[in-house]
Formats: C-alpha cells, sequence, structure tokens
C-alpha cells in the first residue's frame, strides 16, 4: 500500500513537472510581444509607459510578485477596468506575457523635458475660483483620506466625521500629499509619475503633470512657490512651480558623471528654506535652497563642496552635497532642521545597517545611530521624555520601536511590539503614541498598540481581529486617532485618544492613509513632516 502510494506520488510529480516543463516551452514559442500590442497596448502603452492603465516595466512591478501577476492576468483586478484574460487567452500565452512584462525595456525607455511639458494639463479659470471653502466645515480640521483600493480620495469633517467629498485619484498614490501653506492646494504623487494639484476649498484639480516613469514622492516648499518630484525613473529630481510648470531638472549623478542614482525621496525642510534629497545608490545628501536670499553659486551641473564650513550656504535652486559613508534611504529631521537621522535600506550598496546622523550645516556625519534592522524613520515622532528630547521609529523589520535622545543620539530604549510596523503618530496634546504591526503576519498585523510617552511601555492595544489595522492621524485638537482598516472592504475606525474607545467607523476601501490639514502644515512633532 505504501509503495504504490510513493509511485502515485512520483507520477503527479513527474506529471506535474512535465506541465509545467511543457507550459514553459509553450511560453518560449508564444510571441508575447505582439500579444501585449494586441491585449494590454490600448490601456497600458504601446511602450509599456501606462496610459488609462498603469506602466508595467520592471521599475513599477518591483512590489508585485509573479504568481499575483498571472493571478491579475487570469483573472482582472476588482474595482478596476483591468478585465481578466482566463478565458481568452490559454496558460502558455499569460506566462509569457507575465514574462514580457518584468522585461527591462531596451532601450531604456526616455522621459524628457518635452514629454513633461507635454503631459502637463492646467485649469485656467482656476485663477478665478473664490478664495474660501465652498463647504461648510472647519478647512484647519479637515482630513484627505487616500484609498488605494479604488484609487480616491475622500475629504472628511474632522469634527463631524463625516465625508464631504469623494473623487477619483491616479493609480498608487504614494507618500504623503503635500499641502500649501495656508492649506487650500493639495499635491498628490503617483508611483507612475503624476503629481495632480487639488484645490480644496473649491472641491475641483487645479493641474496635473507627469514627472517621470517611477516616482517616489513629492514635497511643497514651505512658501507655497515650488514642487519638488523624486524619480527612480529616470534618475533625477525635478523643479516645478505651484502650476507644475517645469522649472528645472537636476540629473542624480555624482561630480564625476559615472555613477548615477536613483532619487528615493525629497522633503521640504522648512526652517531652512530648503530641500532636503535622499538618493538611493550614491553615497551623498543633496540639499536645495528656495530662499531667494541664499548666495547664488553656480547654475547647471556644477556643484561646490565647502566642506567643513561652519555655516552652510546652500545658493538658490542649486543641488549642493554632503558627501556620505554610505547612501541614505529614509531619515528625520530634529526640531532645529540641523540635523537628519538616517538609514540605508538593505539592498543599497554598502548598506552597515546601522544609521547616521548628518549635521547639514556642517555637511558631514556627525555620529553613527544605534539602530539596525530597518527603521522607517520617515515615519519618526519626536516628544520631551523626562527632560530630554526623543525620537521614536517604528521598524520595518523587527517588532521594536526605537526611542533615541536627540542630543547624545543614544538609544534610550527599545519597545516590544507584536510585530514589523510601519507608521507611528502621535499629536503635542496626547499622553499616548501610537503604532501598526502591519509587517508582522497574521499574528501582529491586525493590532495597533498604543505607548505611554513617559513610561515608554505599551499601555494598551486594539484590534481588528483577522485585518490589517494600520496608519493613524489625530484630528486637529489631538482628541480622536483616526486609524485604517487596509481592507478592500476596510474602514477608517475613529477612537477616542484617551479611552481607546470606538467612536465611529466608515466604510472606506483599503484607505492607505490619512491626512489632517492642520498638522501637516503646522509640522505637528507627533506626525510625518
Ligand atoms: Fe512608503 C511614505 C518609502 C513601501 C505607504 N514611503 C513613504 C516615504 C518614503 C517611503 C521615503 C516618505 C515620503 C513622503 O511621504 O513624502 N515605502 C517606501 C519604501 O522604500 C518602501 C518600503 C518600498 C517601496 O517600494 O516603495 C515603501 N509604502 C510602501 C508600501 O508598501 C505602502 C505600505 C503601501 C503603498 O501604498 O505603497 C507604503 N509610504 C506609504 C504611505 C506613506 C509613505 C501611506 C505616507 C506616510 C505618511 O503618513 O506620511
Amino acid at each position: 500500500m505504501k509503495e504504490s502510494l510513493k509511485t502515485l506520488c512520483k507520477l503527479a510529480l513527474a506529471l506535474g513537472l512535465f506541465g509545467l516543463a511543457w507550459d514553459y516551452a509553450r511560453a518560449q514559442t508564444v510571441d508575447a510581444r505582439a500579444l501585449y500590442q494586441q491585449h494590454c497596448a490600448a490601456c497600458h502603452g504601446e511602450q509599456r509607459l501606462g496610459s488609462m492603465g498603469p506602466a508595467l516595466l520592471p521599475e513599477s512591478l518591483e512590489r508585485l510578485r509573479r504568481p499575483e501577476a498571472l493571478k491579475l492576468i487570469r483573472e482582472g483586478r476588482p474595482a478596476t477596468q483591468m478585465p481578466g484574460f482566463g478565458t481568452q487567452l490559454g496558460e502558455a500565452e499569460i506566462q509569457a506575457l507575465a514574462a514580457y512584462i518584468y522585461q527591462p525595456q531596451l532601450p531604456a525607455p526616455q522621459w524628457t523635458a518635452a514629454d513633461i511639458r507635454r503631459s502637463r494639463s492646467f485649469d485656467a479659470g482656476s485663477r478665478q475660483w473664490p478664495a474660501r471653502p465652498q463647504w461648510q466645515a472647519d478647512p484647519m480640521n479637515l482630513f484627505v483620506v487616500v484609498e488605494g483600493g479604488d484609487h480616491h480620495i475622500s475629504l472628511l469633517d474632522g469634527d463631524r466625521f463625516e465625508v464631504i467629498h469623494r473623487f477619483p485619484s491616479r493609480y498608487a498614490l504614494h507618500g504623503g500629499p503635500k499641502f500649501t501653506p495656508d492649506g487650500r492646494y493639495v499635491y498628490f504623487g503617483s508611483r507612475d509619475g503624476w503629481i495632480s494639484k487639488y484645490d480644496l476649498w473649491n472641491l475641483k484639480q487645479v493641474a496635473e503633470v507627469r514627472a517621470g516613469l517611477n516616482m517616489r514622492n513629492v514635497a511643497v516648499s514651505s512658501d507655497g512657490r515650488w514642487v519638488m518630484a523624486a524619480n527612480y525613473l529616470p534618475q533625477e529630481l525635478l523643479l516645478f512651480d505651484a502650476d507644475l510648470n517645469l522649472v528645472k531638472q537636476f540629473e542624480a549623478r555624482s561630480l564625476d558623471g559615472k555613477q548615477g542614482s536613483r532619487v528615493s525621496a525629497v522633503y521640504d525642510a522648512a526652517p531652512r528654506k530648503s530641500f532636503v534629497v535622499a538618493l538611493k545608490d550614491m553615497a551623498e545628501l543633496w540639499e536645495i535652497s528656495y530662499d531667494p536670499k541664499a548666495e547664488p553659486i553656480h547654475d547647471g551641473l556644477v556643484h561646490d563642496y565647502r566642506m567643513g564650513e561652519a555655516i552652510a550656504r546652500p545658493g538658490y535652486l542649486n543641488a549642493r552635497r554632503t558627501p556620505l559613508e554610505e547612501p541614505l534611504d529614509d531619515f528625520f529631521f530634529d526640531d532645529s532642521y540641523r540635523h537628519v537621522l538616517g538609514s540605508a535600506r538593505p539592498g543599497t550598496a554598502s548598506a552597515s545597517n546601522l544609521g547616521q546622523v548628518v549635521n547639514l550645516d556642517a555637511r558631514r556625519k556627525v555620529s553613527s545611530l544605534p539602530i539596525a534592522g530597518m527603521p522607517h524613520l520617515g515615519s519618526g515622532i519626536s516628544f520631551d521624555w523626562q527632560g530630554r528630547r526623543v525620537m521614536a521609529s517604528p521598524n520595518l523589520k523587527d517588532g521594536r520601536i526605537s526611542v533615541i535622545d536627540l542630543k547624545s543620539w543614544e538609544l534610550v530604549r527599545e519597545i516590544a511590539t507584536p510585530g514589523p510596523g510601519f507608521f507611528m503618530r502621535s499629536h503635542a496634546r496626547s499622553r499616548y503614541a501610537w503604532t501598526d504591526s502591519m509587517m508582522g503576519g497574521k499574528e501582529a498585523k491586525d493590532t495597533l498598540s498604543i505607548i505611554d510617552k513617559q513610561s515608554l511601555e505599551v499601555v494598551a492595544q486594539v484590534r481588528e481581529p483577522g485585518k490589517t489595522l494600520a496608519h493613524i492621524e489625530f484630528t486637529k485638537d489631538g482628541r480622536y486617532a483616526l486609524a485604517s482598516v487596509w481592507e478592500l472592504d476596510g474602514a477608517l475606525v475613529v477612537y477616542d485618544a484617551a479611552s481607546f474607545k470606538e467612536v465611529k467607523r466608515l466604510p472606506m476601501s483599503k484607505p492607505v492613509g490619512k491626512y489632517n490639514v492642520w498638522n501637516k502644515i503646522s509640522r505637528e512633532e507627533g506626525t510625518s513632516h
């Protein structure tokens, strides 16, 4: 009996392997390019650069695993216009198509200044739109909620917790939306490179432009005049005016021109009147001043090191470079914005697995940060603890929150959570900080941990059994904490920030992030900047 079972298993294995080999051999004979042009090009673009549907380039597909891609081609994607091709195409054809979209485009696709300018749209009538909200609610306590499930934005009245408007967004927005200082306009960036400017007071889109083919995030200057975009593809940084006219391109390349780099992210450093830029593959940190009083130094691609200078004068709208020992992928500013606390991600050239502190004025590394793993410093928060100023950051690899002294750069505490988390939030008026464990698998992803900022202990947890519960943002007054049930049929859950009791729940489609206008424009200490 045992023997015949063994033979049966061997036969099944052989048949399975034969089936795979057969599919593979057939996939080799299929003309995937022709299939793509026939079935996919109309929505995803002839060059796979995206059109009505998203771009299908290896860079854009980094976060989509192959089995998921195959399933998507077979069955389509619910709540979008992507149909399933399982009835029209054979398995070998589906396999060939999936293999094709993961292949790099040769020659590498270009996205030039002319392409950028051609892609721009602008509503000229927007100049006459009223300069006050055309709806009844506190414009400072408005929440912008990004619903990634069906690619929409909901605007939520933060006093009544009611949606006042909902509109479609570009596919796959990434990074926090960025606001002008008066809170009237918000800019969204999509992974496919689109930047959209939206008038929150008139509930209408003002302008849109495609800055690149694969973009990371956008930043808006604290005077509302400039918008910067960080790209993986092409490898550059772009400067736009407030209406998204292209002003300047910065190729992310070393001074000798030998090394190029993906641009990880760009941030506004408001007190410095500058943008600070993280480069993924190059051990340099860039700062670009938008202070008209900054001494203009060079234009174009000429840069100046001036190492060891006591006070930096970054030069108006030019990149000033700080050479580092290793690249920085993700970072956090201290309260003065003189220092960035940064970390590299695994897979980055020579990542030592330790963080580093860079003084932006002296333009050099001043300390190492004793935090290993994958700290998600962009989600860090700062607060006072025992007379010291500290920052706390989640970790994408381990279930622990690192708390660091912002003077001595020492690790003062590690707080255990059920699993690795992505986001952390608090508010100056709240005693507590909230964090998720969304990267922690089944056992952890449904739990938010609430940390007492004085004892640095987890004092409570809220759960959404079996679902992913993540990304918190407080109301303007810090009385309520809003969290997301990250599912297609998800929800926004409003908790009382002192009693941790649920007070309201609104159905939403995978609300990936929510942003309170006041907390953002005032750079509240408990939220991301
Ligand atoms: Fe993000 C912000 C980098 C994957 C959702 N993410 C950011 C920022 C950076 C970053 C540098 C800050 C930019 C800003 O807000 O302007 N993210 C990365 C990565 O390197 C990483 C790990 C891999 C990648 O391929 O990009 C990554 N991020 C994700 C996701 O998988 C998330 C969870 C889902 C998604 O939609 O992509 C995700 N990232 C977010 C969100 C923010 C963000 C919601 C804004 C956070 C905030 O509250 O400010």
